[in-house]
């Protein structure tokens, strides 16, 4: 069984593989050497490998980072992945979190750095996140190995119980008119590829050039889409990779606003 350990550049990666690994190698982020994945065997769990992987801020294909990164969770198709969050930094966390949840792949989450969310008197209703984004979600603080044993056993579960993201339901409006036309129109050419059909059917909305040429879209079909995107962004008054963050940080921004209560906030602020 293997985990990709997916998130944010300074999310705590390296510091939790440390942890569920037991190598005690240096943590640190030198230039050049992030694209790298590094290996590790989970202790105490017999036949269970953690991957850590550069840290990413998108599944764009822009950076040598994402792109190493999602081709390893496309081609190599983790059992489960374990997206660690900087709590501290939830809103910003989460962007990536719902590329991920796209993927098809069980996916657990694990909020960090919960020590410094406690100690500065926020708090965060886990079971509101979980169940509005309708995967796992484990409070751990890394460097304090706090909640470690508990992510691990949940993500072993998750791997076994298969557990995809079903809840992909946060996108709407036009956006979401126009990732639903797409996927109807691909969906063959996505099992084809061996690409999973809404992460293809959101990167086609944004433009991303790497997913339209594997899907080797025949020109008509080229022109339908181009017409879908079109119209979106004239409905929305702004281009296709806009309108896609916009509709992310929408859903976002009211996550948050149910789950998360911030120092000097009272819990009369959630709804
Ligand atoms: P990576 O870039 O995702 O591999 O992140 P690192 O593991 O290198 O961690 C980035 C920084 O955050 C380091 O200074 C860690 O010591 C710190 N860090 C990691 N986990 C925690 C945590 O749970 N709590 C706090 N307060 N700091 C943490
Ligand atoms: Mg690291
Ligand atoms: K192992």
């Amino acid at each position: 069984m293997t985990f990709a350990l997916i998130g944010n550049p300074n999310s705590g990666k390296t510091t939790l593989f440390n942890q569920m690994t037991g190598s005690n190698q240096r943590v640190g982020n030198f230039p050049g050497v992030t694209v790298e994945k590094k290996e590790g065997s989970v202790r105490g769990h017999k036949g269970v490998t953690v991957v850590d992987l550069p840290g990413i801020y998108s599944l764009s294909p822009y950076t040598a980072e994402e792109v190493v990164t999602r081709d390893f969770l496309i081609q190599e198709k983790p059992d489960a992945i374990i997206n660690i969050i900087d709590a501290t930094n939830i809103e910003r966390n989460l962007y990536l979190t719902l590329q991920l949840m796209e993927l098809d792949i069980p996916m657990i989450l694990a909020l960090n750095m919960m020590d410094e969310i406690r100690g500065n008197g926020s708090s965060i209703d886990i079971q509101k996140l979980q169940a509005e984004l309708g995967i796992p979600v484990v409070p751990i603080s890394a460097v304090k190995n706090d909640g470690v044993d508990e992510l691990t056993h949940r993500a072993i579960k998750c791997a076994e119980d298969k557990a995809r993201p079903k809840n992909l339901d946060f996108c709407s409006g036009y956006v979401h008119a126009a990732i639903h036309s797409i996927a109807h129109l691909i969906s063959e050419e996505a099992k084809a590829a061996g690409l999973p059909l809404r992460f293809a059917a959101t990167k086609i909305v944004e433009g991303d050039e790497p997913v339209i040429k594997q899907l080797k879209l025949l020109e008509p079909e080229l022109d339908i889409i181009d017409h879908i995107v079109t119209d979106m962004e004239g409905h929305l008054h702004t281009d296709r990779e806009a309108a896609m963050a916009d509709m992310r940080y929408a859903y976002i921004e009211t996550l948050c606003s149910h789950a998360v209560v911030r120092a000097g906030q009272t819990k009369e602020h959630l709804r």
